[in-house]
């Protein structure tokens, strides 16, 4: 996804793989979690496919003792989730796959969400849980089934709260990151919401005259701040502010290249970072060195891919 922006995740289908790690209250779904099968067209576009593996922590049971009660308190931001009828508290229960989650959700709407949240209610009926668990041994189907189908039914009800309480955690701090290729951001800032759309020339390559390759409507109620990483590349980011209100905080992070800003409007609420002095726009604010340690980082090691030294940002997980 670095190299190209051909190479791109099939985000409707990782939504519905990760709305069904929620229904199951599993927990531990970092990037090591997933293999991704390539599907490729005739123009050379690639479309990745997760297939969720490694799946031990369904049905987790966390909750006889003291230290699984403190590990469990939403004020330690615990990723231990016991399962139960409720879904608890839900950034703690999707934490584990916040990497991945960046980067195979940026384009799910809210009504994505809730859309794909109904949709799975409809297609998990009593009589398949019922299906489904009595495939457990029947020693364990004795002790647990009922207690486990009560608690999937209860879950399946409350699926689409749940599914919007996971979209606005996403929502709240996103970073979306370039390609290792050029690209031009642009955005415009308005006092309720900002709007960011992403083209990238390497796509019309592939596609002529298609080169847009991300567009999202970020709102002020939902999120707190916005980070744009151009990565590799010559990268143009072009900041467009309407209005003499409060947009939503604005970082942009040049990468590698030699980069270009262009600014219309106030410039308030914006951060601008780049590791060549040379992302400046005139009356606009003056450039940082990009601070390390600031961007999400994973807490995992198991990350299978690997970021060439010159394309790695603040979104590269934590070694
Ligand atoms: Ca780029």
């Amino acid at each position: 996804m670095y190299a190209h922006p051909a190479n791109t995740i099939d985000q409707p289908a990782f939504l519905r793989a990760r709305l069904l790690d929620v229904w199951l209250g599993d927990w531990d779904r970092h990037e090591g979690q997933w293999d991704w099968a390539e599907v490729k067209d005739a123009r050379g576009r690639v479309r990745y496919r997760a297939i969720p593996k490694d799946r031990d922590q369904v049905y987790f049971r966390f909750d006889d003792g003291l230290v699984p009660w403190l590990a469990s308190r939403p004020f330690l931001v615990s990723k231990f989730h016991t399962f139960k009828p409720e879904y608890g508290y839900v950034p703690g229960l999707v934490r584990q796959a916040r990497f991945i989650d960046a980067r195979g959700l940026s384009q799910m709407t809210r009504a994505d969400f809730r859309r794909t949240a109904t949709d799975l209610q409809r297609r998990f009926p009593d009589s398949l849980i019922e299906r489904a668990l009595h495939r457990l041994p029947p020693a364990v189907y004795a002790l647990e089934g009922a207690r486990i189908g009560s608690a999937l039914q209860a879950r399946r009800q409350t699926l689409p709260e749940a599914a919007d309480y996971f979209y606005l955690t996403l929502a709240r701090q996103p970073v979306l990151g370039g390609t290792a290729q050029a690209e031009r951001f642009v955005v415009h800032r308005y006092p309720d919401s900002t709007t960011v759309r992403v083209f990238s020339p390497a796509l019309s390559q592939l596609n002529r005259g298609d080169s847009l390759r991300f567009q999202r409507t970020y709102f002020n109620a939902e999120t707190r701040r916005l980070t744009l990483e151009g990565l590799g590349g010559n990268d143009v980011f072009e900041v467009k502010t309407t209005g003499a209100g409060r947009p939503i905080p604005l970082r942009l992070y040049g990468g590698k290249g030699h980069d270009q800003l262009q600014l219309q409007g106030h410039h308030r609420r914006l951060r601008v970072f780049d590791e060549a002095p040379d992302l400046v726009a005139a009356g606009g604010p003056a450039p940082s060195c990009p601070a390390r340690n600031t961007g999400p980082s994973t807490g995992s090691t198991t990350i299978k891919y690997t970021i060439p030294l010159t394309q790695r940002s603040l979104l590269a997980p934590a070694r």
